[in-house]
């Protein structure tokens, strides 16, 4: 029987090297062996993206190369996912999640859903590509205290700025937590954000500190 970390290395390696059989096969050993699905998704799957991605910038990958590599990290994702436990008693919150307009990239984006969700948050995914005022709309209809944009290139990352101000000008009381490689704490700032979190890892906690700031100020607004 493989190890805990052979099989992360299989995950990696698998995704690097688009070889989506492979990766299922890695995934579904980890899953009858009950090792943690949580820790072969970050530090297997996600882990061999980031690779891919310093491939892609180094032009060693192109456009094809990725997709493949895609495939293969989903391939696992659907496997591995249904086995990340789900914390219960977690609290009540909702979010809407997506990638901006005009970006197609959601790798990361489903990686930050996957983590609000197992922490027992109730997840709106709007998907990719999303028109900016499908966010707004969205959250109305749901009354979520957050909403979480991707973005991953430089030029949608600006469609976010203009959500942010849809959204405030309609309902002032909702956290805004924006996330993606080209992002930073100070663009967050700058767009007018409540938060930001350069990865998955430690989306939920920032989530959970934004809603927890919102909820003071509107405790102290209706004393
Ligand atoms: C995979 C990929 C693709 C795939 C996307 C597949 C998919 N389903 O997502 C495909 C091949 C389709 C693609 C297409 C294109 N791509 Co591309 N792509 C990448 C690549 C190689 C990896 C991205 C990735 O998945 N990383 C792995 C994940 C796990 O990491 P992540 O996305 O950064 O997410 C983490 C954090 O950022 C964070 N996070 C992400 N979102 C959020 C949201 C919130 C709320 C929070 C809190 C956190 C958070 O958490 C995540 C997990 O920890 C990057 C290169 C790179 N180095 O990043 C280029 C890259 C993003 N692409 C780029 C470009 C230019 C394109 C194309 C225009 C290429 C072309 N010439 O056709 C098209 C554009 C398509 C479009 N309109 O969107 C550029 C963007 C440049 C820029 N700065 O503007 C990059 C940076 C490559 C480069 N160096 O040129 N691409």
């Amino acid at each position: 029987m493989a190890s805990k970390e052979e099989l992360l290395e299989k995950l990696k390696n698998g995704v690097i090297e688009y070889e989506e059989d492979e990766v299922k096969e890695a995934a579904q050993e980890a899953v009858d062996a009950g090792f943690d699905a949580l820790e072969m998704i970050m530090d297997g799957l996600a882990a061999g993206m980031e690779v891919v991605g310093e491939l892609y910038d180094k032009q060693e990958y192109f456009v094809p190369e990725v997709l493949m590599c895609a495939d293969a990290l989903y391939a696992g994702l659907d496997i591995l996912r249904p086995h990340v436990p789900k914390r219960e008693g977690g609290l009540n919150a909702q979010v809407v999640i997506g990638s901006i307009q005009g970006d197609v990239h959601d790798i990361g984006k489903n990686l930050v859903k996957m983590m609000f969700d197992v922490a027992g948050w109730e997840v709106h995914d709007l998907g990719r590509d999303v028109p900016l005022e499908k966010f707004v709309e969205e959250q109305l209809r749901t009354d979520s205290e957050v909403v979480a944009m991707s973005a991953m290139m430089t030029t949608t990352m600006l469609g976010m700025k203009k959500v942010i101000a849809m959204i405030k000008e309609k309902n002032p009381n909702v956290a805004i937590m924006l996330g993606g490689a080209p992002v930073t704490k100070d663009v967050a700032n700058l767009f007018g954000a409540d938060g930001y979190a350069e990865s998955a890892g430690n989306a939920v906690s920032e989530g959970i500190k934004m809603i927890s700031r919102l909820r003071k100020m509107q405790s102290k607004e209706g004393q």
